[in-house]
């Protein structure tokens, strides 16, 4: 096992790792930009590293500071957590490059999945169910995206092979708007991502957002931890996860769960990573891959049990995964509230002091936070200050869990959303479970008037 790790990340995540680190008697190095000089997640490593000033491109996002502190510190591997440059495939390689191992998949998996084209292809070989569409990019010819739209049927929507998160899409409806919304995506894709290809789907109207979490090591093993339900979002931000989906046949969770571990298995997949789906009437549709832990990998932990993120430093390790499929159980609900910084009506960031805040706490509470009273939060990051996330044996039980852990939360000095989320959990539809992707919005929208 690792010695030292440096963790290229801040906030609630970079003190997630720490945590797992300590646990497994792996000592940590934290790196920080001048915006984060007193965080937290600083104080509590082992060491830490100045990487730069607060803009992200000058801090979490310049490689050539992170890779000289693994040095001066003499980490042996570096945790990328989520976000900055945790899928950045030129990163894990210099990362490799430079004598480190990255915790996460090889360069070319990163690569592999960065790519939508190439990921749904890599996908639809091994078995995984996609969206009907173009086979592969589109072509250079109208008349064939005419051709091919008709047999796909309308509504159809055109996906940036470089895009992804919900980056770089158009719904089209008629054969009268392809051609020229084809041209438009393909122009946005170049100059957004420098990559003008794009694929075509049918256009789901209502689905909802489900996502497998799988593990898979180097000896052969890749195992599923089941389906996280994420349809509750707002311009593709998630508000709320849970696990398990609300009314999912335990039977189907299998069966899709096994398709996305043989995937892991027949391309080589290692580490940590999650399978997007989009569900509708009973079916799962692959949309994308995530090579990396999630904000929401919580829930998973609550009702399975398993630590993902010390299972990613394991495989990273060369270890096996410490558990087979089979010992691999389901138990109970659990729900994840992600706390904001910001306006619960308006969404606008609010960061700044926090003057008072008291934690909740009590049976089936975990809260992933690495703010504190007097924190300052700045403004240049993420708004998240951090996770409510509540479990029990029901997800009934769960949500009075997390009515009352809400109801115990006091953040104040800024706007935070534990409002929205009161308001979320004592809504008809939400308590019911099993919303559209488009049931946040629609409610937000309703609310104005
Ligand atoms: C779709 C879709 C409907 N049909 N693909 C948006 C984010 C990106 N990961 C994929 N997205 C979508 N792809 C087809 N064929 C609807 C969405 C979508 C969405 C997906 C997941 C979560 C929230 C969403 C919000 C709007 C649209």
């Amino acid at each position: 096992m690792f010695e030292k790790i440096l963790i290229a990340n801040r906030g609630e995540i970079a003190l997630r790792i720490q945590r797992a680190c300590r646990e497994m008697g792996i000592k940590t190095v934290a790196v920080y930009s001048e915006a984060d000089a007193e965080a937290k997640y600083v104080r509590l490593a082992d060491e830490s590293v100045c990487i730069g000033p607060p803009p992200s491109g000058r801090s979490y996002l310049h490689v050539p500071a992170i890779i000289a502190a693994a040095e001066v510190t003499d980490a042996e591997a570096i945790h990328p957590g989520y976000g900055f440059l945790s899928e950045n495939a030129d990163f894990a390689e210099r990362v490799e490059s430079s004598g480190f191992v990255f915790i996460g998949p090889r360069p070319d998996t990163i690569r592999l999945m960065g790519d939508k084209v190439s990921a749904k292809d890599a996908m639809k070989a091994s078995g995984v169910p996609c969206v009907p569409g173009s086979e592969g990019a589109l072509g250079e010819d109208p008349e064939e995206w005419i051709r091919l739209a008709k047999e796909v049927g309308y509504p159809i929507i055109i996906k940036a092979a470089g895009g992804g998160g919900g980056r770089g899409m158009r719904v089209v409806h008629t054969e009268a708007a392809l051609i020229q919304a084809v041209q438009m995506t393909q122009a946005e894709a170049a100059a957004a991502f420098g990559n003008p290809m794009v694929y075509m789907e049918k256009f789901l109207g209502n689905p909802r957002h489900i996502e497998i979490q799988v593990l898979s090591d180097e000896h052969g093993n890749a195992i599923h931890l089941g389906e996280r339900d994420c349809s509750m979002q707002r311009r593709h931000q998630k508000v709320m996860e849970e696990a398990p989906a609300p009314g999912l046949d335990p039977k189907l969770r299998n069966k899709i769960g096994e398709r996305c571990a043989e995937a892991c298995r027949k391309i080589g997949y290692r580490g940590a990573g999650t399978f997007e789906f989009l569900f509708e009437d009973g079916e799962f549709y692959f949309i994308e891959m995530n090579t990396r832990v999630q904000v929401e990998h919580p829930v998973t932990e609550l009702i399975t049990g398993v630590d993902i993120v010390q299972e990613s430093i394991r495989i990273a390790a060369g270890l096996e995964l410490s558990k087979k499929q089979k010992e691999i159980q389901f138990k109970g609900h659990a729900l994840e509230c992600r706390i904001n910084a910001e306006d619960p009506r308006t969404f606008v960031p609010s960061p700044g002091r926090i003057t008072l805040y008291h934690a909740p706490g009590g049976p089936g509470v975990r809260v992933d936070s690495h703010v504190y009273q007097n924190y300052y939060v700045p403004p240049h990051y993420d708004s998240m200050i951090g996770k409510l996330i509540t479990y029990g044996t029901t997800r009934e039980q769960a949500i009075a869990r997390m009515r009352i852990a809400l109801s115990e939360m006091i953040v104040e000095g800024i706007k935070t959303n534990i409002p929205l989320h009161q308001d979320l959990l004592v809504d008809q539809a939400v308590l019911e479970g099993g919303q559209s992707i488009h049931y946040l919005e629609k409610k937000l929208g309703l609310n104005k008037h």
